[in-house]
């Protein structure tokens, strides 16, 4: 399906979220469960798991990138150390030390013998009974292997994505912790998800329960004013990003001023550049919203900036003095 710009004002097919997981690949490969590698197909839960019904699981998304000294994990520990602070939230932290956890990642890639992937680690009350008391049902933790390309399609990177603002809103304070990757609050992502997608956009923004910008259903977001990058702080209801942080620390670098702040919607519209990122979508410039078009309509300038030291440091290009790549072998 092909995509076009919607700030040109054409009508829009949009492709799938990101490029399905080939089928093949994930029959063949290994999953960590509690402790045993098991193949594919044992890798399966009973009906009455708790998680199936409360949504009580926690989650990662971590990026393995095929570096020139071979597979490399991007920031690790920040993303295990998330793991377990979303975990604690909840009271059910993994019955496995971080580094057993850090460990059995590695080891799933090599026996895999992947170059890269995608990570997908998962703490979840598994099967003992039912009913909302999750304290009854043990805490299983899996590691699951994935092959994602780019999470907004393929040129996103070069050409950006169309996005609305969505019509829901991120969760309000002393609903659900926004700070914990859990999986219920990718019921909340889903709304706008699918919203978005109807529309015909690639992905939809949330504002917050006070109306001001939160991020998208799988990204935090950043506007560019300047030399200026403005990005919504942590109680603007949002995941504390590990790739929004890597981009906070390289715009800084560059000599950016970087501000965390309460950003009014409409002031999306009139930014120089706005972006996204995440694991999965990296940084992805957005050239549209609500089919107003943002800056150039394109990548911009500072974007594009960011998007070459971020992807140095993976391609071998930059020393990594900050400790962010974790070599598998
Ligand atoms: N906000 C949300 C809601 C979110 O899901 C993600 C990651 C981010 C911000 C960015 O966080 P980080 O990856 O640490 O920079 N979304 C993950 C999963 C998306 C999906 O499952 O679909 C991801 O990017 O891996």
């Amino acid at each position: 399906m092909s995509t076009k710009t919607l700030a040109e004002g054409a009508s829009v097919k949009i492709k799938p979220a990101h490029e399905p997981v080939s089928k093949s690949f994930l029959e063949h490969s290994k999953i960590w469960m509690n402790g045993k590698m098991v193949p594919w197909s044992e890798a399966t839960v009973h009906i009455a798991t708790h998680a199936l019904h409360y949504a009580t699981a926690i989650f990662e998304g971590i990026r393995c990138y095929a570096t020139p000294r071979g597979p490399a994990v991007y920031r690790l520990d920040r993303h295990i150390e998330r793991l377990y602070n979303s975990s604690k939230i909840y009271r059910m932290e993994p019955p496995y030390p971080v580094e057993e956890l850090n460990e059995a990642i590695l080891e799933l890639i090599r026996i895999n013998d992947l170059p890269s992937c995608y990570i997908r680690p998962i703490v979840y009350r598994g099967y003992a009974s039912l009913g909302v008391n999750p304290f009854p049902c043990p805490v299983d933790v899996a590691i699951l292997l994935m092959d994602w390309g780019k999470y907004l399609g393929d040129d996103a990177l070069d050409n950006g994505v169309d996005v609305c603002v969505s019509s829901w809103s991120r969760m309000a304070p002393n609903t659900l912790p926004a700070l914990a990757k859990s999986a219920a609050n990718y019921m909340n992502s889903g709304l706008i998800k699918m919203e978005a997608i109807l529309g015909g956009f690639h992905e939809g923004i949330a504002l917050n329960h006070d109306g001001y910008v939160s991020e998208g259903s799988g990204e935090n977001i950043f506007i560019v004013r300047g030399r200026d990058l403005i990005t919504p702080p942590l109680e603007a209801a949002i995941l504390p990003g590990i790739t929004r942080d890597s981009v906070m620390t390289i715009a800084r670098d560059l000599g950016y001023t970087v501000v965390e702040t309460n950003i009014p919607r409409e002031m999306l519209y009139c930014a120089d550049e706005v972006f996204l990122t995440g694991t999965a979508a990296e940084i992805t410039p957005i050239r549209s919203i609500d089919r107003i078009k943002i800056g150039c309509g394109k990548a911009g300038p500072v974007a594009r900036e960011i998007q070459r030291e971020f992807f140095a440091l993976i391609e071998g290009d930059r020393e990594d003095r900050r400790g962010w790549l974790t070599h598998v072998r």
